[in-house]
């Protein structure tokens, strides 16, 4: 059955750090919705919440990454249907969208290197070789560089957007498995799951410019839209450090569920989600306060989590029911439940050109 399928490829059981196991990737998909909206404005700053009307001019799309299928599947937000299937690498984990919308960034752990997408045509244009194991990427706020994490490598490749070549390689600590980078564009969260710590990157230099210790085993780092909080999961202490990007320090220490893999915060910054794979649910923790507000039951194994750009709906990957639940932020309250490819694990949520 499902779950002895899961452990069987050591995947989010015991040793669920190891190999195919952290279940992780980034999040700043936030990130990337929000600077999108703040290039169509003109302006620098990263803006909350999209404007009904700015989203209606575009195509607000979900792209899921399927590990087992090796496909991505797209999925038409507003009718909550799958309209599309790319064909990517071996072992897609990580994916990101780019700024503007017009480019998807996937990780293939399996293959070692990253797929292009072009969301005009949903078709796969460049592909990236990397380090060892590529889990997760990230891509710059200017949306000139991505950042990959390369979990057996132990270090993270910096590709040029417009050449799609890597033009850096930083090591970091043991295991990095999740990359997130700031609204500001200044620095890249690096969680490296088996030296139980976060890298902190200077994109000026590409050095490692601090190393905050966290919990046990962190998977996935994501920043909040102002930029002054990183809140990691720790997947094998079950809990969310939070750490200060003032002092990279950790301020705060939440309990979730078991084994917490993916998250993601809403646009206007109050609300974390955060997938527990093993518990089967989603806790919402209000940043307000740093304490869990609600528990959200979803399918089997929810890995990943994305937040759409006008932050109404959250999408939650349930790696061993091959569907992503769709929970309504009004109501914390599953509304609905879409079938895609194969073991579902990274999703991000964006708007793309229309
Ligand atoms: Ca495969
Ligand atoms: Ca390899
Ligand atoms: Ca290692
Ligand atoms: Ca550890």
């Amino acid at each position: 059955m499902a779950h002895s399928r899961e452990v069987a490829r050591g995947e989010a059981g015991s040793g669920r750090l190891r190999r195919r196991g952290s279940l992780s990737g980034p999040r700043r998909l936030l990130v990337a919705a929000a600077v999108l909206v703040g290039m169509t404005m003109a302006m620098t700053a990263p803006a909350p919440a999209t404007t009904a009307a700015q989203r209606q001019q575009q195509q607000q799309v979900t792209y899921v990454a399927n590990q087992t299928s090796d496909n991505v599947s797209v999925i038409d937000t507003s009718t909550n249907t799958v309209v599309d299937t790319i064909t990517v690498g071996d072992a897609p984990r990580g994916l990101a969208i780019t700024p503007g919308g017009t480019r998807v960034y996937v990780a293939n752990a399996d293959s070692d290197n990253v797929s292009v997408i072009d969301t005009s045509t949903n078709t796969v244009v460049d592909t990236i070789t990397v380090g060892d194991t590529p889990w997760a990427l990230a891509v710059t706020p200017g949306g000139t560089r991505v950042y990959v994490a390369n979990r057996d490598s132990d270090n993270v490749s910096v590709i040029n957007t417009a050449t799609n070549t890597v033009i850096d390689t930083i090591t970091v600590g043991d295991d990095p498995v999740g990359v997130a980078v700031t609204p500001g564009g200044t620095r890249v969260y690096v969680a490296n799951g088996g030296s139980d710590n976060v890298s902190v990157i200077s994109t000026a230099t590409n050095t490692i410019v601090d190393t905050t210790t966290v919990g046990d085993g962190p998977v996935a780092p994501i920043v909040t839209p102002g930029g002054t909080r990183v809140y990691v999961t720790n997947q094998l202490a079950d809990s969310v450090s939070v750490i200060s990007t003032a002092t990279n320090t950790v301020t705060d220490t939440i309990t979730v569920g078991v084994s917490p893999e993916g998250l993601a915060v809403t646009p206007g910054g109050t609300r974390v989600y955060v997938a527990n794979v093993g518990s089967d649910n989603v806790s919402v923790i209000s940043t307000a306060t740093n304490t869990v507000t609600d528990t959200i039951t979803v399918g089997t194994n929810p890995l990943g989590v994305a937040v759409t750009p006008g932050g109404t709906r959250v999408y939650v990957t349930n790696g061993l029911s091959d569907s992503v639940s769709v929970i309504s932020t009004a109501t914390n309250t599953v509304t609905g439940t879409i079938t895609v490819g194969s073991e579902p694990v990274r999703v991000v949520s964006g708007l793309i050109p229309d």
